[in-house]
C-alpha cells in the first residue's frame, strides 16, 4: 500500500435531495483527501445506485468527475458495496477511475491486518434485512434488474429506499445494532482490525479475542460534519471534518 496514508469514509448517502452533503464532500476532497494515498469508500456513498444506467442520469455526474480528478492527481479510490449501492460495478471504474471491490476486502495497514466492510451483514439479528440482502444480491435478480430500462429501475430503487427508511424508523435500536457474535466471527478470519460503516455512529471498540485483541472502528454518517477515519504513521485515528475552529 501507499506510504501516503489512507482515509476511510462511508454513509454519505449522496443524492440530489441533499446538495449540501455533496458540497461538504467536495470540500473534503479538496482540503482533506488531496495528497492521500488511498480514499476508501465503505458503502452507502450514494443514497442509491441503480447500476450502470445511473451514470446516464446525471445525478452524480459532478461527484464522478471529482473522483476521477482525485485519481488523476495520484490518490487511489476504492469502493466497497453498501446496502444502498451494491449495484455499483465496472461503470464506476470506467467513468470515475474507482476500483470496486465488492462486499469486503482484507488489507494490511502497517502492522494491522484489517477487514474493510460496509457492516450491514453484522446486523444478523435483523432477519428482514438479511432476507432482503440475500434476494437483492442474488446474481439472477441482479442481471434482470440491470436489464430493465433506467426509469423502471429508478422507480424500484426509490420504492425500496422508501421502504427501507420506513423500516429503519420502525426498528428498535437493538435490531439496528451489530450482533457481537457476527463481529467475533469476522475477527475469526484472522484480522485484528475491522473498519465498517452502516451504523451511522463513529465509535472505537476493543474486543478480547482468544489470546489477542481486536479493534473495531465504525464510521459516522455525513450530516453537518463528517466523522471519518485516517491511517497514517502506523495508526488509525478517528477524525472530524471540518475540524473544530475551522468551520464554515
Ligand atoms: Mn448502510
Amino acid at each position: 500500500m501507499s506510504g501516503r496514508g489512507a482515509v476511510f469514509i462511508s454513509d454519505l448517502h449522496l443524492s440530489d435531495r441533499h446538495p449540501e452533503r455533496s458540497e461538504l464532500f467536495f470540500r473534503f476532497l479538496e482540503e482533506r483527501a488531496a495528497g492521500i494515498g488511498t480514499l476508501w469508500i465503505l458503502g452507502d456513498f450514494f443514497d442509491f445506485w441503480i447500476g450502470p444506467a445511473h451514470v446516464r442520469l446525471g445525478e452524480h455526474r459532478e461527484t464522478l468527475l471529482k473522483l476521477r480528478a482525485l485519481g488523476d492527481a495520484g490518490t487511489e479510490v476504492k469502493f466497497i458495496w453498501g446496502n444502498r449501492d451494491f449495484q455499483a460495478g465496472e461503470e464506476l471504474s470506467k467513468f470515475a477511475g474507482v476500483e470496486v471491490l465488492g462486499e469486503s476486502c482484507e488489507r494490511k495497514f502497517g502492522e494491522h491486518r484489517t477487514l474493510l466492510i460496509h457492516g450491514d451483514s453484522f446486523c444478523s439479528r435483523d432477519r428482514g434485512h438479511q432476507v432482503f440482502r440475500a434476494v437483492t444480491r442474488n446474481r439472477v435478480v441482479k442481471a434482470i434488474y440491470k436489464a430493465l430500462p433506467s426509469a423502471v429501475s429508478l422507480g424500484i430503487a426509490k420504492r425500496l429506499r422508501a421502504r427501507s427508511e420506513a423500516g429503519v424508523a420502525r426498528k428498535s435500536a437493538r435490531t439496528m445494532s451489530f450482533a457481537e457474535e457476527a463481529i467475533r466471527e469476522a475477527f475469526g478470519r484472522g484480522v485484528d482490525t475491522i473498519v465498517c460503516g452502516h451504523c451511522h455512529e463513529a465509535r472505537e471498540e476493543e474486543f478480547e479475542l482468544e489470546g489477542r485483541k481486536g479493534r473495531l472502528y465504525t464510521l459516522g454518517a455525513w450530516e453537518e460534519e463528517a466523522r471519518y477515519l485516517e491511517f497514517s504513521g502506523g495508526e488509525f485515528r478517528p477524525r472530524v471534518f471540518p475540524e473544530a475552529g475551522k468551520g464554515a
